[in-house]
């Protein structure tokens, strides 16, 4: 059977990603099947293509992942597959939280022909044979253990996803015209990937906005250190043939959950020399470790996103995370600068103690810290969580079911002390004071004393983030962005020139001189 995975884009941004669960899906397929992956992200497609791709490749099954910000698309697709005469099994977060509204069970049009929910490891080899025998069921669960609760995959075996053959062309974040240009810079940066990576699942946290806890259970399940450090390894040698750059994102909610267990995790990827460029979610109250900090910079850690949310505490009361304190936020990413390591800031607005001038406040507060990447988002009632619950029970809901009628930074329920337009306005603001020019300016300034690849770094990230905001989808808004951003690029092109004329230089200097120093270099 030709099986098509298929992951819709959001429609406004694009991820820098691809999605982990479709390699892992194809990984678990049983044999005799082949499986096509497409990403939207990597590759936009319109209803009308996909189906057209559908029907010229004979696919027999598609599998339709999504969060509940594309479910609408996903949905939109899927009809138009199923129209076509081809089954559509869905899967993932959303259909996991609201499983009638996918089959149609909830009085609205059906979706898709099946759903799979929570982890689908186990359940997927059965879709697929249930799908080749034409005996496609509605609904997949996982087992559930005597007290009726789901057992979750072990992740002990964990698949071996076969990164050194994958085609992932699609992926690359060089533009075509730069490749082979770029690939002669160092030690080649003519393809430059991020991987997504899991050591681990499940946070026992349970933030009141947070499907995770819901969605992985509070209970912790860890691959052996083996099987991340072999991923590591050969994703390593990967990049090495390829003259190209592999960076890791550890997808694991929070990669120190078990801080013991984290430790030794980094120590045997040092040990095994398998450092790749890396970024992991890890909460700001695990942070305060200094010998895992240390670790985490030696291993190759780079970029730690840190959801610090408010810096006001009465607002981390109200969603169930006081563990995370505002007041420490300074002095951990002071920690984590020492050691070149920097953070993603993710604060949300429109929680119930904001008031009109938040973004002000929090962007000042951040400004006063080590600079990183802040990222705004707004207090979101995702389906199945208890902030879900609460708002509902308490008839604030302005939009129940917000993803069907999807509007980027439009909250779907009033906060208690500001109009939902103060808090768009409110995000809207934070984000252009975070990054404009003059401020990408000053934050590559702070770190003036950091080694070139540090700043050059956080200056192509600063440009990749504000995206996330303002939609950077073609060649003009890139142009227009360098162009305004000119200052630093400038800069940092002038020391990279400076860099490479001295290295030339050294380098024509050694091989000039007299054989007998050499010689002597070598003996001594
Ligand atoms: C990595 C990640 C991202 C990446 C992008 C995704 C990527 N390229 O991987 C980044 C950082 C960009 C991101 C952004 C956002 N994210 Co995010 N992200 C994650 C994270 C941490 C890991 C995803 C992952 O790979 N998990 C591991 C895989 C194995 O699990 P899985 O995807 O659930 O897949 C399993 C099953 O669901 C199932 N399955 C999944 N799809 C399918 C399809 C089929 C056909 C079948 C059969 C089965 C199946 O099988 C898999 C194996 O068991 C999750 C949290 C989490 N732990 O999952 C949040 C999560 C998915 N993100 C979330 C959110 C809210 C966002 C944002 C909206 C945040 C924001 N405010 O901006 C944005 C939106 C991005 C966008 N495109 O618009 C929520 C989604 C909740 C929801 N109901 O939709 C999650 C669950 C986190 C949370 N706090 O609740 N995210
Ligand atoms: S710590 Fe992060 S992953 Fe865990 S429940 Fe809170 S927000 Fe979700």
């Amino acid at each position: 059977m030709k099986i098509l995975l298929y992951n819709p884009d959001n429609g406004v941004t694009r991820n820098f990603m691809p999605h982990l669960w479709m390699f892992l899906l194809q990984e678990l397929t049983p044999p005799g099947h082949e499986v096509i992956l497409i990403d939207g992200n990597a590759k936009a497609m319109t209803d009308d293509e996909i189906v057209r791709y559908v029907l010229d490749n004979r696919i027999e099954l598609v599998g339709i992942g999504a969060m509940t910000r594309m479910v609408a698309k996903a949905y939109r697709v899927a009809s138009a597959i199923r129209a076509a005469g081809v089954k559509v099994v869905m899967g993932g977060p959303h259909v996991t939280e609201c499983p009638d509204e996918a089959i149609g069970k909830d009085g609205g049009p059906r979706y898709a022909d099946a759903v799979a929910l929570g982890e689908a490891d186990q359940t997927w080899p059965l879709i697929v044979a249930d799908a080749a025998r034409g005996e496609l069921k509605e609904v997949y669960e996982p087992e559930r253990d005597e007290k009726g609760v789901d057992r979750k995959p072990s992740l002990q075996p964990y698949p071996s996803i076969p990164w050194e053959k994958l085609d992932l062309n699609q992926f690359s974040l060089v533009p075509k015209m730069f490749r082979p240009f770029m690939s002669k810079l160092g030690a080649g940066w003519g393809t430059f990937h991020v991987v997504p990576m899991e050591t681990g699942r499940g946070c026992p946290y349970g933030c009141e906005f947070c499907t995770v806890t819901g969605f992985f259970g509070d209970s912790i399940r860890f691959r052996t250190n083996e099987s991340v450090v072999d991923e590591l390894l050969r994703l390593k040698e990967r990049a090495r043939k390829q003259r190209g750059q592999i960076a890791v994102f550890f997808i694991d909610d929070n990669l120190a959950i078990n801080i013991k267990r984290t430790k030794s995790l980094l120590r045997d990827i040092i040990a095994a020399n398998a450092q790749l460029p890396w970024v992991a979610q890890i909460s700001a109250n695990l942070l305060k470790d200094e010998e895992l900090v240390d670790l985490i910079a030696a291993s190759g850690g780079q970029w730690v996103f840190i959801g610090m949310e408010s810096i006001d505490p009465a607002n981390m009361a109200d969603v169930n995370k006081n563990f995370s304190k505002p007041g420490e936020y300074g002095a951990v990413l002071q920690r984590l600068a020492q050691r070149n390591v920097y953070a993603i800031t993710s604060f949300i607005f429109g929680m119930d103690n904001d008031t009109v001038g938040v973004s002000d406040r929090t962007v000042k507060e951040i400004n006063s810290w080590p600079p990183g990447l802040p990222v705004f988002g707004q207090l979101t009632p995702f389906p199945a969580t208890p902030l879900y619950d609460r708002l509902a029970k308490a008839g604030r809901l302005a939009r129940p079911k917000h993803w069907m009628d999807f509007a980027p930074f439009w909250m779907a329920h009033t906060p208690l002390k500001m109009t939902i337009p103060e808090a768009r306005q409110e995000t809207d603001h934070a984000w252009r004071m975070s990054y404009s020019p003059e401020r990408n300016a000053e934050a590559l300034e702070a770190i003036s004393d950091a080694a070139f690849r540090y700043r050059l770094s956080h200056l192509v990230s600063r440009l990749f983030f504000r995206g996330i905001y303002f939609p950077q989808m073609n060649k003009r808004a890139w142009l227009k962005l360098i162009f305004q951003n000119r200052r630093p690029i400038i800069s940092l092109t002038r020391e990279a020139i400076g860099m490479w004329r001295s290295h030339r230089k050294n380098k024509t200097q050694v091989s000039d001189e007299p054989a007998t120093v050499m010689n002597h270099q070598k003996a001594a």
